[in-house]
């Protein structure tokens, strides 16, 4: 059998505007910690991710900004990127669905799908713009809601009342371009038949895939129930990758049938010069590699239903293998909104607290949306600063290292004769290593983390009980406790890094450890 490797993607955001607290929290932090673990460990793993450059919210910000759709993106996938790596995201590759690889892999899966029969073809009355001589995207049709009488509900859906829409169910349609009344008219498109592979679908997600999470299973699980039907992936627009069929003339690729391909093309971008490693080992079956998606709920069925329906018809490309979606971050009990400018932008609270990095990150890890909606508040955010971070593992680390500094020059004392309650604090932080692999690998975020608190619990406790500070006249009682609370430093500097990586390699360099893996915690 070949070696285990691990494909792990990031949802690819929109390149309209900056990443959000509520982008992070849901995708790039859970997914970085899963990285660093599996590289801990030794794994072969490749972390994608990149920017999402078509479709209609890329062409409606650069028609309010009066810019072209490319100007948009190449500004956004700067700014996204950069506070990505700046966060301490370790993206093996962060590219762009513009890119040239990208339009060859998509176009030539499209045009292999196509020559297979795998779509079908239809005509469809779609809404007209006659003013500009062109057909309407949904997002710009804009009309009165059938259920709750919003007047600004789009053509795909109502933010108002949540109901997803037809373009066709506006009461008093009107073309966001020139404002007048669209009329209808006909458009063929290519369609994914995916009423052919619900029977399928049902087997591998309901059957096959109970262990994925409830919030996750729930939602394919209501889809495939209330059935499924042929989906259009290719749309009357002039900003996207150009159908590359006879009849495609004047049309793009849908953006949700691309823009999950790039995770493919990106791999291809980030192995074309490798040696030693080949795409095909992280997407082929032979390859043997696992595949996982990080994303937000709101695309659940994107990526557990239409994508892996394609890369079924793809022929011998792996499926992912979970898909462990979180819910949504609140700001201040309010749903993040850009349009609303109720949002923090992940560059410019950097650019506020660039030394705070980890703090963020471990808050946005231990209030991670996993199971529920959660919410971002700076009361607790300076909260978890000061009492979690500085008071439980800044005031441990501290003392050990300062006694060991006062005591012994800092040099690492020796462990001389143990005690009842050294055995017992060293056969109990031994267990932390596994608990805390168990937790990632059950996508567990907010308990791993939670774990590596209570190891911290653990040495503040033993110090407390201990009370090296007092000890007069037995140096070799001290050097013990001191050893055993360096140890436990050890462990949290290597369980912790994929957590908190500036503070734990910090620890690892005073504690004079380096190239650690995860299994060097237990030695
Ligand atoms: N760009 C939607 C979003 O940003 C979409 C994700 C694509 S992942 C392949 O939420
Ligand atoms: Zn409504």
């Amino acid at each position: 059998m070949t070696q285990q490797r691990y494909t792990i993607t990031t949802a690819l955001p929109y390149a309209n505007g900056p990443l959000h607290l509520g982008h992070v929290a849901g995708v790039y932090i859970p997914a970085d910690i899963y990285v660093r673990y599996l590289r801990a460990k030794n794994e072969d793993v490749i972390f994608i991710g990149g920017t999402d450059e078509h479709g209609v919210p890329i062409t409606i910000k650069a028609k309010n900004e009066g810019v072209t759709p490319q100007q948009v993106v190449d500004k956004y996938h700067k700014i996204i990127g950069d506070s990505l790596k700046q966060l301490g995201i370790t993206l093996d590759v962060f590219s762009k669905t513009t890119s040239k690889q990208h339009y060859k892999t998509a176009s030539d899966l499209f045009k292999k799908l196509e020559s297979e029969g795998a779509f079908t073809e239809q005509v469809t009355e779609q809404y007209y713009d006659e003013a500009n001589n062109q057909f309407l995207a949904d997002r710009y049709i804009t009309g009165t809601c059938p259920h709750c009488a919003n007047e600004k509900a789009y053509g795909d859906q109502c933010e108002k009342c949540g109901s997803t829409l037809n373009a066709t169910d506006l009461i008093n349609p009107k073309s966001a371009l020139s404002g007048n009344k669209p009329v209808l008219k006909q458009t063929k498109h290519w369609f994914l038949p995916l009423d052919k592979y619900e029977p399928w679908l049902k087997q591998w997600i309901l059957e096959d895939h109970k262990e994925w999470k409830t919030n996750v299973y729930g939602q394919c699980k209501s889809w495939l129930e209330s059935g499924l039907h042929p989906r259009a992936i290719t749309r009357d627009l002039d900003w996207g990758i150009p159908v590359p069929v006879a009849g495609g003339e004047g049309k793009v690729l849908y953006v949700w049938f691309d823009a999950p391909i790039g995770y493919n093309s990106f791999t291809q971008e980030l192995l074309a010069n490798d040696a030693t490693r080949k795409w095909e080992d992280y997407w082929k079956k032979d390859g043997n590699s696992k595949l996982v998606h990080f994303i937000g709920k709101d695309n659940i069925v994107f990526h557990c239903i239409i994508f892996p329906s394609m890369l079924k018809l793809f022929g011998d490309y792996i499926l992912p293998d979970n898909v462990p979606a979180n819910e949504f971050l609140n700001l201040e009990g309010e749903k993040f909104s850009t349009s609303g400018n109720w949002a923090v932008w992940l560059h410019e609270f950097l650019a506020d607290f660039p030394d705070k990095t980890d703090v963020l990150r471990y808050t946005l890890c231990s209030n991670m949306p996993e199971t529920k909606d959660a919410d971002f508040t700076w009361k607790d955010f300076q909260a978890k600063n000061n009492n979690e971070l500085a008071a439980n593992l800044g005031n441990f680390v501290n003392r050990a290292f300062v006694l060991t500094h006062k005591f012994f020059e800092g040099k690492v004392p020796a462990l001389s004769t143990l005690e009842e309650i050294d055995k017992n604090t060293l056969a109990q932080a031994k267990e932390f290593n596994a608990k805390i692999s168990d937790s990632l690998d059950k996508y567990r975020f907010r308990e791993a983390l939670s774990e590596l608190m209570k190891l911290s619990n653990l040495g503040n406790k033993y110090l407390a009980d201990t009370e090296p500070w007092k000890i007069k006249d037995n140096k070799e009682r001290v050097g013990t406790i001191l050893r055993i609370a360096l140890e436990i430093a050890g462990k949290i500097s290597i369980l912790g890094l994929p957590f908190l990586p500036e503070t734990t390699t910090k620890m690892a360099t005073w504690l004079g450890i380096s190239n650690t893996q995860w299994s060097d915690a237990n030695k």
